[in-house]
């Protein structure tokens, strides 16, 4: 089910994308993504679909960071989305602003047959108020919905929050594959329209942006993470 709260779909003459990198001097823009929301909702696994169109039933929860790339074409630009994922466990979550610095854009994730962790994303769109840019642009979630018959939130709940907060807003299932693509691709346009915007003095002066110049949204080495990897998603070795 499609439920985004924006009409306007991404321009098929403006988005194109392939799983497979160009030449890193070709990229335009580097744009940050985080991916948040709490455990076992399958934030990793939605990741691992738009990377890399693979899913694993068996996951194990993250532990600390970790980010996957894939690089698109929006409105002739090449923009590596650098997607960032971390764990939903408290216990596990090795970042706080760190984890949000430079970020550009976030997907707030619940999973439609826990309720609980519908009504835990009010908590996480703070999270990223208080730590993310004003600009950021949100994009809500609501993960496997290829389990529809044990569905715990109703959609309408989720289309009123989400306009209440002006987010974007999907069903999708990394299972599937259903609005996976389509999520991610709506939020990297938004992403690049707010970076445009910002090129031609717009915007609040958070990021300058010339044509042509290649810029690095993502947060660089400074970080205070105690762990960052870029591995597979999946622990187990069946998948
Ligand atoms: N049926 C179904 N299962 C899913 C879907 N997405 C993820 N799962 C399963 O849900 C479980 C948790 O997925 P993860 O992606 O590891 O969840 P996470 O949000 O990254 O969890 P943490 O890393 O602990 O924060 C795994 O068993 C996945 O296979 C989906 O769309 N449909
Ligand atoms: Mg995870």
């Amino acid at each position: 089910m499609n439920q985004e709260m924006d009409a306007r779909k991404p321009d098929d003459d403006q988005v194109s994308n392939s799983l497979s990198a160009p030449a890193p001097d070709k990229i335009d823009y580097v744009f940050k993504v985080v991916v948040i929301g709490d455990s076992a909702v399958g934030k990793t696994q939605i990741l691992s679909r738009f990377a890399k169109n693979e899913f694993c039933l068996d996951s194990k929860s993250t532990i600390g960071v970790e980010f996957q790339t894939r690089t698109i074409i929006i409105a002739g630009k090449v923009i590596k989305a650098q997607i960032w994922d971390t764990a939903g466990q408290e216990r596990y979550r090795a970042v706080t602003s760190a984890y949000y610095r430079g970020a550009h854009g976030a997907m707030v994730v619940y999973d439609i047959t826990k309720r609980q962790t519908f009504d835990h994303v009010a908590r996480w769109v703070e999270e990223l108020k208080i730590h993310a840019d004003a600009s950021i642009v949100i994009t809500l979630v609501g993960n496997k919905a290829d389990l529809a018959e044990s569905r715990a939130v109703p959609t309408e709940d989720a289309v009123e929050f989400a306009e209440e907060q002006g987010l974007f807003f999907w069903e999708a299932s990394a299972r599937s594959g259903e609005n996976v693509e389509s999520a991610f691709l709506r939020l990297l346009e938004e992403m690049y329209k707010v970076v445009s915007k910002k090129a031609l003095g717009f915007g609040d002066g958070g990021v300058v942006v010339k044509e042509g110049l290649r810029i690095e949204l993502a947060a660089g080495s400074d970080l205070e993470i105690s762990e960052m990897r870029n591995v597979s998603s999946c622990a187990s070795s069946s998948c």
